[in-house]
């Protein structure tokens, strides 16, 4: 008898221990987002075999736009005929990760969140429960390699784990119409597939993930479909439950769901919105755009690509100026949000010469400014009456001029007799009519990407 109570027991604790039912206290929840509102910028990373192929199939050019990591399902590989031109392509050569790391160092990040898995199914840990990965195929743990260079750089880390898989012969592609999958459409005979033996190996290699390489901030879910999603697709209630068990302090998206509750209005990739239960995760994800006037009191960041593909594309010339991206940073923080923005390295792990170019610009800029961008919170108003973007720090307002207004004098309504121009320190002249402030601003401004004002 005594046994079998305690076998109860035992048996109901881990439910009883699931954070659905035990919802976090408000301010348990404000302590761990914390270093992630304040950190505003990280660096994405996409990097799988996909990379190594870099828009080509078959040697020629598949396309040159966007979304290369997709490659597989662009060309309709199979698993076998994919990996078999991929694999020999994805050569990491040694130091590639302090590489990124001092990239996204140089450029200002606070965190990193890279692809520890992607559509394609490979996995860049050494993972027991699979060969498809970097421990078998290249006798390596990038994940170890790479969480271990980001923390020398004092970066904090973020696992990206699609739980979509392009490989897993048990993942029942034909249980979702709106996921993708390769041969979806062009295979008649699909052997019938055991979807719990998909769902069991994806909590094992997660699991995998959060128990042996420390500490991992964050976990970047992607993605789910209107039909088909969150418990009955991956069981998702006890895997973050059991991420959590593991990462008391993870901060993790809302992609193991798509439903109106978990802030997703539909299945586009700017269908979201500001209402959240944060028992479906702790951040909304708006992607390749920035939201028109941020999304409430929700935790968000915009993911972006700096061309148009998230995976290396050689053929993809569509970079943003760095001026834009250093103005979506702004936008970004203005609206209360963080920027995610990405980097394709190539099979060899390099970064691309653009984007290094464009990271160090952004952190030329955020050397200088940073101030206004760190720790800050949403302007008190909306878009102002001049060219620019306003945020803010307690009674501190930080105006982020884009364009010399007409006569050279901003107005702007809000508290404050002081104004310092953030580039050298010196004082700006400052006079009030009623709720305004007029602040005069010099002939020419001083950065033509944001010249920085702070407004005390
Ligand atoms: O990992 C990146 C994308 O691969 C992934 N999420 C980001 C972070 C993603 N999966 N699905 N989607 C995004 C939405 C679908 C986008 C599409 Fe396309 C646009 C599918 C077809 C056009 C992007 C471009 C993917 C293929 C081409």
């Amino acid at each position: 008898m005594k046994a079998t109570l305690l076998s109860a027991l035992l048996l109901l604790s881990p439910t009883l221990a699931f954070a659905r039912e035990n919802p976090e206290s408000t301010t348990h929840r404000d302590q761990r987002m914390s270093w992630w509102r304040e950190a505003r910028f990280g660096m994405f990373v996409h990097w799988g075999l996909y990379s190594g192929l870099g828009g080509d199939w078959n040697g020629k050019k598949v396309s040159d736009r966007g979304g290369l990591e997709w490659i597989q399902q662009m060309v309709g590989a199979d698993t076998y005929s994919y990996a078999s031109q991929a694999v020999p392509k994805f050569t990491p050569k040694p130091g590639f990760a302090a590489e990124w790391a001092s990239v996204a160092k140089q450029a200002g990040c606070k965190y990193v969140v890279f692809t520890t898995k992607h559509h394609e199914g490979f996995a860049l840990h050494d993972s027991s429960v699979t060969n498809y990965d970097a421990g078998d195929l290249l006798q390596r743990d990038l994940v170890r390699e790479i969480t271990d260079a980001l923390r020398k750089e004092g970066l904090r880390v973020g696992f990206y784990h699609s739980v979509i898989d392009w490989h897993h012969p048990q993942y029942d592609f034909t249980r979702s119409r709106q996921l993708p999958y390769p041969k979806h459409g062009r295979e008649i005979a699909v052997t019938p597939r055991d979807h719990r033996r998909y769902v069991d190996f994806l909590h094992h290699e997660v699991d995998e993930l959060v128990s042996n390489y420390g500490t991992v901030d964050v976990i970047w879910w992607d993605y789910s479909a209107q039909d088909f999603q969150g418990d009955q697709a991956w069981r998702a209630g006890e895997l973050m439950d059991k991420v959590r068990g593991k990462q008391p302090q993870v901060i993790m998206n809302n992609r193991l769901f798509r439903i109106p509750e978990a802030g997703f209005s539909g299945m586009g990739t700017n269908a979201v919105t500001a209402r959240m239960d944060p028992k479906y995760g702790d951040f909304v994800t708006p992607e390749q755009h920035i939201p028109d006037t941020g999304l409430g009191d929700a935790d968000w960041e915009t993911c972006m690509t700096m061309n148009t593909s998230w995976g290396f594309n050689r053929h993809d010339s569509k970079w943003k100026a760095s001026q834009t991206l250093i103005r979506n940073l702004i936008d970004i923080a203005s609206k209360g949000g963080n920027y995610l923005l990405n980097i394709g390295p190539t099979g060899d792990g390099s970064v691309p010469p653009e984007s290094v170019e464009r990271m160090a610009a952004i952190g030329n800029w955020m050397k200088t400014n940073g101030e206004s961008i760190y720790g800050t919170t949403a302007s008190p108003i909306g878009k102002p009456g001049f060219d620019g973007r306003i945020t803010r720090r307690g009674d501190s307002h930080y105006l982020h001029v884009f364009a010399r207004p007409d006569g050279g004098t901003l107005r702007v309504k809000l508290p404050g007799s002081k104004a310092t121009l953030i580039a050298d320190g010196s004082s700006l002249e400052l006079t009030r009519e009623g709720e305004e402030a007029l602040v005069r601003l010099p002939e020419t401004l001083p950065d033509a990407d944001a010249t920085v004002i702070r407004l005390d």
